[in-house]
């Protein structure tokens, strides 16, 4: 059916002029929610709101789809177990330039802007870094107008909520779709149906060919939800498509008639477990079996997604790597080198040899940790159990990359076990990350660092055999979520000074270095920090009920709560000062907040328990009456995106304190350094990037380098010796086992100072001199205003390498080889009637 698109844009539902924009909004009220103001809850009014800027993204997503469709233009795929997207309604307003307006409106209407936006529950669909790296790049790619589609899981169950209970973390199921998510559309009538377990069958096809069949013990639905992802002041809107597991009805019946109706609820309350929850562990593999299942379940749907795609847009199968570029997010989608594989060879009927070059030509993989309890392995019966042919596809695989391997590298047994896809010391595993690279054409890291880290040691072998696979693309983050939406008054003091060009071209920023130098321009950017700070104090003070001075340094900390992040080190430091304080009241530092927000996962008790003493330690000294307010410590709670946006804007500090060689990346050291944060931190990950652009004299650097943390380890770490020969760390470990931040529990942080004593693996000892000196060289910088400022306003301007988008225009250049497709609005030739 043709039709003329035209009338739509003067709409009540599309038009964005404020008249028709609360026209539509009381519609919406009235016809979405069926309620009128008198009886409408907050979340009604929030709805409404949502609907009204949705109906107006949807010309834009229309448009979009119809371009690519009809420009069949090469598109990214992007595989990802994690999409941890925030709130959605701010950062539409921002993206489509109507922020403003908008607010307007409904303070016209005498609603509250702020309420309503603070109503939307987020979709924390990820765990941290990894998965909120995966929110930047779909935002850059709409914003670089790159044809793109995020695939992963929508789960019903996000992230959990952390609440404080007694200074111990408690987790709260996150039921983020209780009140309705306004931002998806069903597409039912593109589900895929997915098949796991059961076991494989050799028959002859009617050419006489051995082939394979997949004979399953059950099926499953994947059901795509789809939420526009707009770029920013671009037409283009893509699309993030998230697969929702469900039963098939055929399925059930045919159970339901044999009568077994229990049999048949079962079925369906298994299926639709595949997409209940996002495993809560960030760095640690679970083992189980429904996780791996997860992750062959929307690989699957993706994939066949797209196959389904290239049969509408009659591109012939020989063509798949030329259409899609697919992007695998560290090894959670592994499997998909195995599962197209397997679609080309019994579901095509394609040759081994051409099914395997358009699936080394299709995929590429980013590697994300270093942490060797990270890479994910599955033992092999359990694998077998679920996936039967994929197990004898990848074995396929393996004979022939091994034979490959034989010929490069004639006798060298050892390397063949060590390159093999199956871990055969012991119990058999498959090793996802050699599947993704052997799988894919190009391999990399997300840091300089950790790119040379990979081809030294992880994945050493592999780099020795394909050199020529293996390339850096350090992470970013988008400035529009993370200065725009989240620090508006910053961003209005850039725009003012340089235009707002600086959004899509991060380096732009730079222009402003020599206001650094103007005193009016740093009272300005103090003040803003200043007014932050103030509102992030109010916000504290709701959320714990503890004071703080926004005049005081606000020293942060927020990431998962990880033993090798390091968080007990900033305590260790954090006692020390408190006890010179003590002993010196007169000692000249600025007052200081240190504050901490970040989840451990559940089952990890060490995490849990750095969480213990953080609180506890903040319990000893916030009442402290002789330390009078100069120092705070703070535990944020259930740190996500929406905390996060209030949280770098407010800070003076970043704490970025890994031992070196242990975070790939890191992303929050991004944000903090575009928000005008002066970083302490180590040479570990994008810390090492973030001091070359920023300049080494506006970093706090302290700590061993990978190297000498490798070469200490190597000639034997001993950490008793630096308890015994450091009195300053022997007072502070004796003062937590001895009780004192312990009501005189002396067993309660035993399992820690024991550990750090005897094992220390992350090296908390080694460093702590060079740390806490670091430390003292930050309050005295603090203390001159007009010099802290000044490296302020430096870090802020010279993040620009940071944006998400230059990340995403290397990948592009270098991985994806994909080309922006600028959006035509539909109708935008015609005249409206
Ligand atoms: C991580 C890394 O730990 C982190 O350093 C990196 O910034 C992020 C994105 O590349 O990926 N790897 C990982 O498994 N998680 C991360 O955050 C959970």
């Amino acid at each position: 059916m043709e039709q003329n698109t035209a009338p739509y844009r003067e709409h009540n539902r599309t038009s964005l002029t404020k008249e028709k924009l609360k026209q539509g909004f009381l519609d919406n009220l009235y016809f979405i929610q069926g309620k009128f103001p008198t009886l409408a809850s907050r979340n009604d009014y929030y709805l409404a709101l949502a609907y009204t800027i949705r109906d107006r993204m949807l010309h834009r997503w229309i448009s979009t789809a119809t371009n690519y469709y009809e420009s069949g233009a090469r598109t990214v795929c992007y595989l990802s177990a994690e999409f941890l997207m925030g709130p959605h309604l701010g950062n539409n307003l921002v993206n489509m330039g109507i922020f403003g307006m908008v607010k307007e409106v409904v303070e016209e209407l005498g609603l509250n802007f702020e309420e309503l936006l603070a109503q939307e529950e987020e979709p924390g669909l990820g765990n941290g870094g990894l998965g909120r790296l995966a929110a930047c790049f779909i935002d850059s790619l709409a914003t670089l107008e790159i044809p793109a589609l995020g695939y992963g899981i929508r789960y019903e169950f996000g992230i959990f909520e952390q609440t404080i209970v007694d200074g111990w973390q408690m987790e709260k199921t996150d039921k983020w779709l209780r009140n309705g998510n306004p931002w998806e559309v069903p597409r039912p009538e593109w589900a895929q149906e997915v098949r796991l377990g059961g076991h494989t069958e050799q028959y002859t096809d009617e050419n006489g060919r051995l082939r394979v069949r997949w004979v399953p013990a059950k099926i499953v639905l994947g059901i795509p939800y789809d939420t526009p992802i707009l770029g920013y002041r671009t037409n283009t809107a893509n699309t993030l498509r998230l697969w929702k597991s469900e039963a098939p009805e055929s399925f059930d019946f045919e159970v339901f008639n044999r009568g077994d109706y229990y049999g048949a609820v079962d079925q369906k309350v298994t299926s639709e477990n595949i997409s209940k929850v996002l495993y809560p562990n960030d760095e640690q593999l679970s083992g189980k079996q429904l996780r791996l299942e997860q992750q062959y379940f929307f690989v699957s749907c993706s994939l066949r997604d797209m196959l389904r795609v290239l049969a509408i847009q009659n591109i012939p199968l020989s063509r798949f790597h030329e259409k899609f570029a697919v992007q695998l997010n560290d090894t959670h989608p592994a499997i998909a080198v195995a599962e197209l594989m397997r679609l080309l060879l019994d579901e095509y009927l394609v040759d081994w040899d051409d099914a395997w070059e358009i699936t080394q030509r299709t995929f590429a993989y980013t590697n994300h940790t270093l942490l060797p309890e990270a890479l994910e392995q599955w033992p092999l019966p359990l694998f077998a159990s679920v996936l039967p042919r994929h197990l004898e596809i990848i074995f396929e695989i393996n004979s022939r990359f091994l034979d490959e391997v034989r010929i490069k590298f004639l006798g060298d047994e050892a390397r063949l076990a060590r390159l093999s896809l199956i871990n055969e010391g012991g119990e058999r595993y498959v090793r996802m990350a050699h599947l993704a690279c052997v799988g894919s054409h190009a391999i990399n890291g997300v840091a300089e660092l950790h790119s040379e880290l990979l081809k030294q040691d992880v994945l050493k072998d592999f780099y020795e055999l394909w050199p020529e696979k293996f390339r850096n693309k350090t992470n970013g983050v988008t400035p529009r979520r993370w200065m725009i939406l989240s620090n508006p008054s910053l961003a209005s003091l850039v725009s003012d000074r340089i235009g707002n060009g600086w959004v899509r071209d991060l380096e732009q920023l730079r222009q402003l270095e020599p206001m650094a130098d103007d005193a009016d321009f740093r009272k300005e950017w103090w003040d803003v920090k200043r007014a932050n700070k103030v509102a992030f104090a109010q916000y504290i003070f709701k959320r714990t009920g503890i004071l703080v001075d926004p005049e005081s340094m606000f020293d942060f900390q927020v990431k998962r709560i990880h033993e090798y992040k390091r968080q007990h080190l900033n305590v260790l430091h954090i006692i020390s000062l408190y006890r010179r304080l003590k002993e010196n009241p007169n000692l000249e530092v600025p007052p200081r907040t240190f504050l901490f927000g970040g989840k451990a996962a559940p089952g990890y008790h060490t995490a849990k328990r750095m969480i213990k003493l953080i609180t506890s330690v903040g319990e000893v000294i916030n009442r402290d009456p002789d330390i009078r307010d100069r120092i705070k410590v703070v535990f944020v709670p259930n740190f996500n995106v929406t905390t996060g946006q209030k949280i770098y804007p407010a800070a003076d500090l970043s704490e970025q304190i890994s031992t070196a060689g242990k975070e790939a990346s890191g992303t929050g050291n991004m944000k903090f350094s575009m928000n005008g944060a002066l970083t302490i931190g180590t040479l570990d990950g994008a810390n090492v990037e973030i001091r070359e652009e920023v300049g080494a004299e506006n970093f706090f650097l302290f700590g061993l380098t990978a190297d000498e943390v490798y070469a200490l380890r190597a000639s034997g770490y001993h950490p008793y010796d630096y308890y015994n020969t450091n009195p300053h760390l022997k007072d502070v470990i004796d003062l937590l086992r001895g009780g004192s931040f312990s009501r005189g529990d002396a067993d309660l942080f035993r399992g820690l100072t024991d550990g750090l004593l005897h094992h220390d693996p992350y090296l908390l000892f080694a460093d702590f001199q060079s740390y806490v000196d670091c430390q003292e060289e930050v309050s005295r910088a603090y203390l001159d205003r007009d010099h802290w400022t000044r490296m302020s306003i430096l870090n802020a301007v010279r993040s620009g390498k940071f944006s998400s988008d230059r990340s995403i225009r290397q990948y592009c250049e270098d991985i994806w080889k994909a080309e922006p497709v600028p959006i035509t609005l539909l109708g935008q030739n015609e005249e409206p009637t």
